[in-house]
């Protein structure tokens, strides 16, 4: 079941691997186009919030939690790719995107795939039970985050 897992969402990635920046075409669209990614990285952000606290030890080990969660995260990330396709530049709007990303997309989409994988590696540490690992997958898991926000988001 987990190799068939890992196996969709690759087929996911190739599958969306021809996505190419596409400029917004309105202050409109691009006011949309904001909203919808900065969605996707909120529930990215709530999802990996209990994870994080487990992570740190601040709550107890919950496979469930790790399960369900990083399963959101995994799909969430599958997003991405398409939901930053828009190129949003043009126009002078409040966001935390840095404009490298619309120049520098292969790379911010192979950062996307890598909190993907990490995501299906925490459902393998908690469907096998794996205690000993759980900090440090989740540990993995948000050092994708990081590598992502230090490029491409601003402060
Ligand atoms: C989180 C969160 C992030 C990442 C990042 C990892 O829980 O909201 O943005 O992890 O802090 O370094």
């Amino acid at each position: 079941m987990k190799k068939i897992i890992s196996f969709i969402a690759l087929l996911s990635i190739v599958a969306s691997a021809s996505a190419i920046a596409n400029p917004v075409e309105s202050e409109k669209q691009a006011k949309a186009a904001i909203q919808f990614r900065q969605a996707i990285l909120q529930l990215v952000r709530s999802n990996m919030g209990p994870m994080g606290a487990m992570a740190k030890g601040d709550i107890p080990y919950d496979s469930e939690v790790m399960m369900v969660n990083s399963q959101r995260i995994e799909q969430l990330g599958l997003m991405m790719e398409d939901y930053f396709a828009a190129d949003t530049r043009a126009f002078d709007l409040e966001t935390g995107a840095k404009d490298n990303i619309w120049t520098n997309q292969e790379d911010f989409n192979k950062k996307a795939e890598n909190m993907v994988m990490a995501a299906i590696q925490v459902q393998e540490v908690a469907s096998a039970g794996m205690t000993d690992d759980y900090r440090k997958s989740i540990g993995a898991l948000g050092a994708t985050c990081k590598a992502c926000h230090d490029d491409y988001k601003k402060d």
